[in-house]
């Protein structure tokens, strides 16, 4: 029987089949081959008599990320608060990139604008061609903004901890009710932060709440070559062929296009420093690392 794993806790995993949820362990092989079953994988399960099941087989995965871990992503809700916490832009940047060069599609999704109604963040993501929806999940119904993408697919959000991932996959109308946390003064974060990946059911799709960055590192970003990076910067694509020497950086040469583009107000300055940041990153990491 062929389903999809929801969640997994304490060595069990919960596969959605059409006969409904069964509870699978799984078998020794799974460790033995070095692949960990995660959450959104496809998978073949066989069904015991007490009708609990055991996982057979993980199919072949569309991609995969490693924080969040989750496999078989169709879009990423990267959220970012207007304020408490203070947005970090280049932990969204960065997290867009790694979508972008995984297939993933990104929405950018700016949360709690009651706290800060000018945020000029919508306006720089929006310029740099992402779908992006603001709003606040204290005040909006987040059902209408969300459920146009939800609708296809698996959906999942991420984002530093406390910009309230939960607290708008509450406001979804859903019946689910996932723990939110206040946020503490002192380190910004939720008391009742997420500690699992599950997969909830919404709009003909799924959705993911996922641990936020203080709980979890960020993916790797030995994922990506440094020639690649400027790749996962859809803003920056019109202009990377028109630089005048190939193999340019796009970080400080004369005669970059990128850079050029910049200067005329064509792409975020925002962007082009959390790139030339990565960039930096990227360049330092030894292909052993
Ligand atoms: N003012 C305001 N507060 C909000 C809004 N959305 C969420 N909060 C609050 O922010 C805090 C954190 O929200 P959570 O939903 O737990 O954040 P999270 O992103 O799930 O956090 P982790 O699970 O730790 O990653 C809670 O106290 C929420 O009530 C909003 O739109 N405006
Ligand atoms: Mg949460
Ligand atoms: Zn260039």
């Amino acid at each position: 029987m062929e389903g999809l794993i929801l969640k997994g806790i304490g060595g069990f995993y919960y596969v959605k089949t059409d006969g409904g949820v069964v509870e699978c362990r799984a078998r020794g092989r799974f460790r033995k081959d070095n692949i960990k079953p995660a959450v959104g994988d496809r998978v073949t399960i066989s069904v015991q008599d007490d009708g609990t099941g055991y996982l057979l087989e993980i199919l072949d995965r569309k991609n995969y990320m490693i924080r969040p871990p989750l496999a078989n992503i169709d879009r990423m809700f990267i959220v970012a608060a207007a304020a408490s916490p203070e947005p970090n832009l280049l932990f969204v940047d960065k997290i867009a990139a790694i979508c972008e060069l995984k297939g993933i599609d990104p929405v950018i999704v700016i949360n709690k604008i009651d706290l800060f109604p000018g945020t000029p963040l919508p306006g720089i993501y929006a310029r740099a061609g992402f779908e992006t929806i603001a709003l606040s999940a204290e005040r909006d119904d987040a059902a209408p903004l969300f459920s146009p993408y939800i609708k296809n697919g698996v959906s999942a959000f991420t984002g530093a901890s406390g910009v309230g991932k939960s607290s708008i996959i509450n406001r979804l109308g859903l019946g689910a009710e996932l723990l939110v946390g206040g946020v503490s003064k002192r380190i910004e974060r939720g008391r009742h932060t997420t500690r699992h990946v599950e997969l909830i059911e919404a709009y003909g799709g799924y959705v993911a709440d996922t641990p936020g960055f203080s709980s979890y590192d960020i993916e790797r970003l030995s994922v990506i070559d440094k020639e690649e990076l400027c790749r996962g910067f859809r803003d920056f694509l019109p202009y990377i062929d028109d630089c005048r020497f190939t193999g340019c950086s796009h970080t400080k040469e004369k005669g970059c296009a990128v850079i050029a583009a910049v200067n005329e107000g064509k792409i975020e300055k925002t962007r082009h420093s959390s790139y030339c940041s990565l960039y930096e990153q990227i360049k330092d990491i030894k292909p052993w690392d």
